[in-house]
This record gives structure tokens, sequence and C-alpha cells, in this order.
């Protein structure tokens, strides 16, 4: 049975297990659903994106669909088999997919895109509350980034995590600015971008 990824392209996730589905060179069948459609919440408890079925096996979660894809498939190793370099590649992926996100995607891409006053001005309070933590968490992955790929110099899982992310970051102003301050970071999106992985899954 082919591999299917479900959700819609344009959460980060989604297009995270995308990549790594491209990266491994596999033909899947992807099924854009949004989140807390009936065929979702078939899948997903709560109906969040992404899921996947292979042969037999329905999987939620992000790092366990990508996970499972490097495991299952011929391909180039995404988490590498060292258990050393493989914590590494994990312990990036488990950072991007929770802090990361919570501060770029969750505390300001999406409130820009959803949370609106009754006269449909964006409401900007956790905006600028996030926007205070950019100089940090840029710091962080400019520096997480020299090696060439997030936390070393090979391309791995952990890329797939952090440039879906890095693209909605710039899709506003002041991620768009910190961005620009970040040398090491816009190099590396740049080169990264150049993946037709990347170029695939755009939106
Ligand atoms: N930990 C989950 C997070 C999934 C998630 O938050 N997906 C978002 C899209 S990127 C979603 O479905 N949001 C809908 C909602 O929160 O109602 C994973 O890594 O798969």
């Amino acid at each position: 049975m082919a591999l299917e990824i479900i959700g819609s392209p344009r959460s980060n996730f989604v297009r995270t297990v995308r990549m790594v589905a491209l990266e491994k060179g596999l033909t899947y069948e992807h099924v854009p659903e949004a989140p807390h459609s009936d065929m979702v919440k078939a899948l997903h408890p709560l109906g969040l994106i992404p899921a996947m079925r292979h042969d037999g096996l329905e999987l939620f979660e992000s790092a366990a669909i990508v996970r499972y894809i490097d495991m299952v498939f011929e391909g180039p190793k995404l988490i590498p088999e060292d258990p050393k370099v493989a914590a590494v590649v994990n312990q990036w992926c488990s950072f991007v997919q929770t802090s990361v996100d919570r501060l770029f995607l969750r505390r300001y891409v999406v409130e820009y895109m959803f949370h609106k006053d009754t006269a449909g001005n964006v409401v900007r309070d956790e905006i600028d509350r996030a926007v205070k933590r950019f100089p940090k968490m840029f710091g962080v992955l400019d520096n997480a980034v020299k090696p060439g790929f997030l936390g070393r110099s090979v391309f791995s899982a952990a890329d797939c995590f952090m440039m879906p992310i890095l693209a909605a970051v710039q899709r506003f102003p002041e991620g768009v600015e910190a961005m620009q301050a970040a040398s090491n970071l816009t190099a590396y999106f740049e080169k990264v971008s150049a993946r037709p992985s990347f170029a695939e899954t755009a939106v």
C-alpha cells in the first residue's frame, strides 16, 4: 500500500513530513485534509495534522511519522544510526518542534493570521510579547546552523522541521527583520531553500 500523508499543505508539520518523504526519494500520496475534518478526526484523537497511513499502520505526531518513514524506507538516513549522532539530531528536532514552533508559529504567525478584533485589526498583545523573545531564539538558531545544517554538517530530519517554520516566520515584518540580522541563518535558509524537497512543498 502506498504511503499516504494526510494534512493541509499550509501546515508546517505536514510540510516537514512531506520533505522527509521527498528526501528519501519516495512517491507518496498527499491527502490535503484540514485539521478537524472527519478523516483527520478518525486518525488523530485531537483532530490535528499531519497523519499518515502505510501498509495497515495509521500514525499521528510528526516526530513519530518522520522516524517511521526514515526507518522503513530506503534512501539517505535522515536520523543517523550512530546513537550519539542520532541523539543530537533528535535533540534539534524536538527543540524546533516544541520551543521554536511555539514562539515563531503559535505565538507569532498564528496570532497575525487569526487573532483579529471586531474591526478586523490584528490584536498585537501576544505578538509583541513573542517578538521580545526573538533576539534570544534567533541567536540560538544562528549559532546552531554554523556547521552548515542544524546542529551538524550534514542535512537531517532536524532541517525538515526547521525550514517550514523559518519560511513562515518571514511572512511578517519582525520575522523578516530578525532573519536579516542573523547572517548564518540567512545563508542556511537560502542554501536549504534550493533543495527540491523544500521547493516542491511550497504553497
Ligand atoms: N505535535 C503535533 C502538532 C500538530 C499540530 O499542532 N498541527 C497543527 C497544524 S501545524 C494543527 O493541526 N492545528 C489545528 C488546531 O490546533 O486546531 C505534531 O507534531 O504532529
